[in-house]
């Protein structure tokens, strides 16, 4: 916390005109270019189903691939797995019974792609990927982002599991929505990478917040709120509670953070403390993890229980992120 404040203390004076002259910001920080290859390349991301997807996606790093791809691979793991309850297939509905899934992907020029409000589709990861490579556009969204789907080959497939639909039934007979911290609306995976050429990339995706109203989206796919790479300085993502992270664009402020000097501690501590100061935050989860090109990492949350996987030094594990609310 002692780093914390005195990384405040050191930018409130010049935080704003820091942000919006990254020149000036960069004068007063000296952490630039302390490039250590120790610690790179790095794969890290939310929650358990991370050690699975970061393992294949550093596969590809090792195997020279770039961090798009890697990124890419590592989240379809995760889309696939039918245990994961807020990704992809297996995914908890909304309170009308839909699955319906937002992504994002981003890469080390600052190109991007994402989908919002996609149903039937079991890797909306590839489909953003497409919208990036393809289309002049950032995002699809709903019907339009399904009919780009299945015109680029993707099968429309049930992803409402008898497991996912038997939990929706069960929450349909008092049909309260209050999610439960940590349980409802948690299990998104963001994920980030540095290639083996120092390159970042990430991606997010996820099918919500258990029984969210029809046509909900989320912070996951839009760029800047549930992730935000930018090759100069670092990358962030975000998991929980889409509403508090969107109201704050939280992946682009905790990146804009490290690029004035912060540590990627300090910035995710940071991004939680805007949420914490205006939200009723009390009965919600945000967790934010974050990268810098040094290979350097930080995560924070609002309640206990946020965990990670970090694949770097040939270990790939887990670590609980600190708190807010202990
Ligand atoms: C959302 N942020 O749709 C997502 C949910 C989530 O871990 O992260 N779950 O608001």
């Amino acid at each position: 916390m002692s780093n914390r404040r005195s990384f405040i203390k050191k930018t409130s004076i010049g935080a704003i005109g820091a942000i919006l002259a990254p020149e000036l910001a960069s004068a007063k920080f000296s952490r630039k270019n302390k490039y250590s290859i120790k610690k790179l390349p790095i794969v890290i991301s939310t929650w358990k189903h991370g050690l699975d997807a970061n393992e294949e996606a550093f596969k590809l790093i090792n195997n020279g691939f770039d961090a798009i791809d890697a990124v890419e691979a590592g989240v379809y793991v995760t889309e696939a797995d039918p245990e994961c309850t807020s990704v992809g297939y297996g995914g908890w509905p909304d309170r009308d019974g839909h699955v319906t899934l937002d992504a994002c992907i981003m890469d080390h020029t600052g190109n991007c792609g994402s989908v919002s409000f996609l149903q039937d589709i079991k890797h909306p990861i590839s489909v953003a990927r497409k919208v990036m490579d393809n289309t002049p556009h950032v995002m699809l969204s709903g019907e339009g982002a399904l009919q780009f789907a299945l015109k680029n080959g993707f099968q429309k497939e049930d992803l409402l599991t008898d497991k996912a639909k038997e939990k929706w039934e069960e929450w349909l007979k008092d049909s309260k929505y209050k999610p439960i911290i940590n349980v409802e609306n948690h299990d998104t995976i963001g994920l980030l990478a540095i290639d083996l050429k120092g390159n970042i990339s990430g991606a997010c995706t996820t099918s919500g917040l258990a029984w969210k109203m029809h046509g909900r989206v989320g912070d996951s796919p839009i760029i800047g709120a549930g992730m935000f790479v930018d090759n100069e300085v670092g990358g962030c993502c975000a998991t929980g509670v889409g509403e508090a992270v969107m109201k704050t664009l939280g992946s682009f402020l905790i990146v804009e953070l490290m690029r004035q000097g912060a540590s990627p501690q300090e910035a995710c501590e940071e991004g939680i403390s805007r949420i914490v100061k205006n939200q009723n935050y009390k009965n919600m989860q945000i967790g934010y993890l974050a990268i810098n090109k040094e290979g350097e990492h930080g995560s924070y949350s609002v309640q206990a229980g946020f965990d990670y996987a970090l694949h770097q030094n040939g270990l790939n594990k887990m670590i609980n992120a600190s708190s807010f609310i202990r």
